[in-house]
């Protein structure tokens, strides 16, 4: 399948994502939203692929919601076309997905990246709410999303002055997981979801919907979620090859199931 905004490549069991708007910056129009949403359809649907990962340009993750595309919306339109819920798609991605951040990662961009399970920022990665500064809050999760990575502090300041922070600054609060060089980025970032697709898929995503309850529960109810989750793998055949190869001293091999 080809897309008009992005360019998909899978490499064994990884699908990438890339986004292709190189002339504004990979800033998200609806036909990027559209494409993403339809990559990750096929990519979920397809039972060979374990992991997802998002990426962008050396110079840009993506600089934010189009704003030439946005620019004359008015409140209507926003309302009744219900303008960004379709971002939403790529927070429902039931699959593991890393975010692989060089260059910018501004509004919307910041806030795509968030959606993913972690995000592996490139040295040259530079993150950002700057909305404020064209007469408007950020809009697809940033304020919530934000806060919970890095806490109330930084959260208000970022989204209030709209001032970028580079990748040290963000690995040091919390928003990345680790540093890679701009160079090595997407190798990694393949190497890594390549070791998570090899994981037991039944077993990754209740791992992944495990870890994202903690974000909307309590402890007592999260740990009982967990307790379900766990038991239930006793039902795997994953689980017997997982442990049988531990005791036999060979790699395992997981079948998705
Ligand atoms: N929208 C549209 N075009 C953009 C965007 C954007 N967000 N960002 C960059 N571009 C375009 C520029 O207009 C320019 O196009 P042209 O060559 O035709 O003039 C081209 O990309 C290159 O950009 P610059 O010349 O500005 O490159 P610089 O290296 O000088 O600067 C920056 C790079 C710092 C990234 C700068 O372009 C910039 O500040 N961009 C805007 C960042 C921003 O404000 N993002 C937030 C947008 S609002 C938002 O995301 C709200 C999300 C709410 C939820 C979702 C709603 C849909």
């Amino acid at each position: 399948m080809t897309y008009e905004t992005v360019k998909v490549e899978t490499h064994g069991r990884v699908g990438l994502i890339r986004f292709d708007r190189p002339q504004a910056m990979n800033a998200i129009n609806i036909q990027l939203i559209r494409d993403l949403s339809a990559a990750l359809d096929a990519l979920e649907g397809d039972r060979g692929i374990g992991c997802l990962v998002l990426t962008g340009s050396e110079r840009a993750f993506a600089a934010g919601a189009d704003i030439k595309e946005m620019q004359n919306f008015t409140y209507p339109d926003t309302y009744l076309d219900d303008f960004i819920t379709s971002w939403e798609r790529l927070s429902r991605t039931r699959k593991p997905i890393i975010a692989a951040v060089a260059g910018f990662a501004l509004g919307g961009g910041c806030e795509l990246a968030m959606m993913c399970d972690f995000i592996l920022a490139a040295d040259t990665a530079k993150f950002g709410q700057p909305e404020i500064r064209l007469g408007v809050m950020p809009g697809s999760g940033g304020t919530q999303r934000l806060a919970r990575f890095v806490g109330k502090s930084k959260a208000m300041e970022m989204c209030l002055t709209g001032r970028m922070m580079d990748a040290v600054e963000a690995e040091r609060c919390g928003l990345v997981s680790r540093i890679v060089p701009a160079a090595d980025l997407v190798a990694e970032a393949l190497k890594v979801a390549g070791a998570i697709a090899d994981m037991s898929l039944p077993v990754a995503m209740m791992t992944k919907e495990s870890v994202n309850r903690a974000f909307e529960t309590s402890l007592a109810e999260g740990v009982r979620f967990e307790r379900r989750l766990f038991q239930s793998q006793f039902a795997l055949a994953d689980q017997k090859e997982g442990m049988a190869a531990f005791i036999a001293k060979r790699p395992p091999n997981f079948n998705a199931g």
